[in-house]
């Protein structure tokens, strides 16, 4: 229950000092996300919020329907005031490793449109370098027809490569844009930012996991039921 109180807690807080009236909401993927969504339909109930969500991806679009929040897409609305998402792991500068839900494309995308993007995350996800806590790799987004030298070519680079496959689907996870996931072991993740560079220039390679520089701020639900906070 103690991670579930601390997603809870990681994403009230967020959403209380972030989110305000007439504002374009990024919503992320996961399993903390959901309290976000939660905590912001109590606030429009309570308080006539009006703002307008963005989905990263098919559970994001259901959570805000779900909860009968208003949609939208970047179409309508480019520019994003608040982005709030989770990730897998968060390192001492606020370098993330996300996809673990297989959004990462998406994500990064919200992120990049949004002004401010706002982490959420139970106490297990702060290390102080990426790596330490995610075990199950980098996750990569691959074009399907350069899956193979893709990994070939990581494997150059030190990784240990691992098409991501699905759970009661016989085959590979396919992503919301129709394509692989490679989920790729580097062990502990010294310098990211140079990762991230040499994983993108490699052909194929659609995005990655690793959200650079991108967070302004981290909540963190601890198991005690406090919170910690990192900007
Ligand atoms: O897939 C993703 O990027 C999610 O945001 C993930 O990083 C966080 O998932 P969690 O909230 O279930 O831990």
């Amino acid at each position: 229950m103690e991670e579930q109180d601390a997603k809870r807690i990681a994403g009230y807080a967020a959403v209380d000092e972030f989110v305000k009236n007439n504002q374009v909401v990024g919503i992320g993927a996961g399993s903390t996300v959901p309290f976000c969504v939660e905590r912001i339909k109590q606030r429009v109930d309570e308080e006539g919020l009006s703002l307008v969500c963005i989905p990263s991806g098919y559970q994001a679009k259901q959570l805000i329907l779900d909860h009968g929040l208003i949609l939208s897409d970047l179409s309508q609305h480019p520019d994003i005031d608040v982005a709030i998402d989770g990730a897998d792991e968060i390192d001492k500068d606020l370098n993330l490793i996300k996809g673990g839900g297989g959004c990462q494309l998406q994500e990064k995308i919200l992120a990049s449109c949004a002004k401010l993007l706002i982490i959420v995350a139970d106490f297990h996800k702060e290390s102080q370098n990426l790596g330490e806590y995610w075990k199950r790799g980098v996750p990569v987004e691959v074009i399907p027809m350069a899956v193979v030298p893709v990994m070939n070519k990581v494997k150059k680079l030190g990784g240990n490569p691992v098409i991501r496959f699905g759970v009661m689907k016989a085959g590979p996870v396919v992503t919301d844009n129709g394509n692989l996931v490679v989920d790729v072991d580097f062990g502990i993740i010294q310098n990211p930012n140079e990762l991230n560079e040499q994983l993108t220039r490699i052909p194929g390679v659609v995005e990655t996991g690793l959200f650079i520089g991108m967070a302004d701020k981290v909540f963190i639900g601890q198991a005690d039921g406090g919170l910690h906070t990192i900007v």
